[in-house]
């Protein structure tokens, strides 16, 4: 295909040329081939031309459940890299995005099918053996499972380090997005959006652990400012339920957004076997030491919150930046918000047998581990340090950051991975391994069967009030 008629079919997009020594070969190739595109593009004598769309145009969109990218386009540009070699069509998978919403529309009418061939320039779909490599490589590169966690709680309480973190410890083989922002300014209202952390923000990553490919997404959200001057034992509690209340309806309308695309898949009549789930199976709630530490405890703020999230999905208290509190007083700390869970009746129920009726019983029986199922629970609220950035080295283009898993003091270092500084191994380890079923299974049987059938009843409802008017 000429450039003119690339452009014209191409016409929503905009031509331009890269500089040569903005490129970066991927050893895709033989080496041979490698070499001599190597040589081209040191002798400056090729034109390198990409089509993109401005960051502004409406004609943007990441995929999503609502927007997914139909077979029928992949289709054309995987024949397109099939034609070069099967490893260079494995590279363009692992080096772009959004491959976890697709939408098979191959065997559907021609008319109903999301991508038409530009047929008048000569544009042919895959033939069939294309379209089995094309099948093979989805399949051998795509995930088989998804794994969702949101990360909420205290502004400013080490969310976002959080995330990175976990990036950082896991071992990952593949990054899809590394800091890919969802539309989530209609989540959030606009006293959240002051937080480091104004949108939604969302990675999402293979690790390498076993064979099974398990799409990990970090779910990243705007903090919950806690006034300073807070204080649990304040009587006016209502001051603060405006707040806690638009923050629990912020992340309340997100979780159950994902529940409305499981009840969707659900409902079709021909329904797709290998439907991504979208739920989000933990919530990491993030309490800031230094509030716990100044409240003695949950603020009336946490209480409110975690007592309605936790109805709604698995909610696993942290405390974060543990590594400003002594240890002691780091555990009592951590005693002191169990005390609040049980007195406040608050259902924490990951990892542990859910708590009995009488009040007293409770609080001395989470406090002595003798109704906890395991370590975990032991540990809860896990205590939390999360890696930084640091100067890596300078060269001519500035300095080069690294991230590090450690935190240096003039008295010491503190380390993330280290079992006595703090419980962030342990909660990786229930997170991503130990409970990972389990917390699914929870989210899936429990807190998603209790908001279906809840939905479910509203509309038989709403049925009912139609017809008795009508009557
Ligand atoms: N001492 C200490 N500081 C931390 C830790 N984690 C994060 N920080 C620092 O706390 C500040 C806020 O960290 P973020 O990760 O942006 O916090 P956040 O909860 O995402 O903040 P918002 O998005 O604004 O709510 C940064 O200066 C971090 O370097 C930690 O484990 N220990
Ligand atoms: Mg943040």
């Amino acid at each position: 295909m000429d450039l003119k008629n690339l452009d014209y079919r191409e016409k929503d997009y905009i031509r331009t040329k890269i500089e040569l020594k903005n490129i970066t070969l991927l050893e895709v190739e033989s080496k041979e081939n490698f070499q001599e595109i190597r040589d081209l593009l040191k002798k400056g004598n090729v034109i390198v031309w990409a089509y993109y769309i401005p960051e502004e145009s409406p004609l943007i969109h990441t995929p999503s459940f609502n927007i997914p990218i139909p077979l029928t386009y992949l289709d054309c540009i995987l024949s397109g890299c099939l034609k070069i070699s099967k490893n260079f069509a494995r590279q363009f998978i692992l080096n772009t995005e959004g491959w976890s919403h697709l939408l098979d529309d191959r065997t559907a009418h021609p008319s109903l099918q999301k991508y038409a061939l530009a047929l008048d320039l000569n544009e042919r779909g895959p033939c069939i053996h294309q379209k089995r490599d094309i099948d093979s490589l989805l399949k051998e590169l795509l995930a088989d499972f998804v794994e969702s966690r949101l990360i909420a709680g205290h502004t400013n309480s080490g969310k976002s380090n959080f995330i990175k973190t976990i990036y950082h410890t896991l071992d990952v083989k593949k990054l899809h997005f590394p800091e890919n922002v969802e539309e989530s300014e209609d989540i959030f209202p606009d006293e959240f959006i002051t937080s480091c952390t104004p949108l939604l923000a969302k990675i999402e990553f293979l690790p390498a652990t076993s064979n099974e490919k398990i799409l990990l997404k970090l779910i990243d959200s705007p903090g919950l400012p806690i006034p300073v001057a807070i204080n649990k034992r304040l009587k006016n509690k209502e001051d603060f339920t405006d707040l806690a209340n638009s923050y629990v309806l912020a992340v309340t309308k997100f979780v159950e957004s994902q529940y409305e695309a499981t009840l969707l898949e659900e409902s079709k009549v021909k329904r797709n076997a290998k439907a991504p789930d979208y739920q989000i199976h933990a919530c990491i709630y993030l309490l800031d030491a230094s509030v716990v530490e100044s409240c003695g405890g949950l603020t009336p703020i946490d209480r409110i919150v975690l007592t309605k999230l936790t109805q709604i999905l698995n909610v696993i208290p942290c405390i974060g930046k543990a590594d400003l509190i002594s240890t002691k007083h780091l555990s009592n700390l951590k005693k002191l918000v169990m005390k609040d869970i049980v007195h406040h009746q608050i259902p924490i129920q990951t990892f542990q047998e859910p708590l009995s009726d009488s009040e007293d019983d409770e609080l001395s029986d989470t406090l002595q581990g003798a109704n906890t199922s395991n370590e975990y629970a032991e540990l809860l609220p896990f205590a939390i340090i999360n890696g930084e950035e640091e100067d890596f080295f300078e060269n001519n283009d500035g300095v080069v950051k690294r991230w590090t898993l450690e935190r240096n003091f003039p008295w010491g270092t503190a380390s993330v991975e280290n079992p006595e500084h703090c419980d962030f191994v342990k909660l990786n380890e229930a997170l991503f391994g130990t409970f990972c079923q389990e917390l699914k299974d929870i989210t899936r049987e429990v807190y998603y069967e209790q908001w279906r059938t809840q939905k479910l009843l509203e509309v038989r409802g709403s049925v009912i009030n139609d017809t008795m008017n009508k009557n």
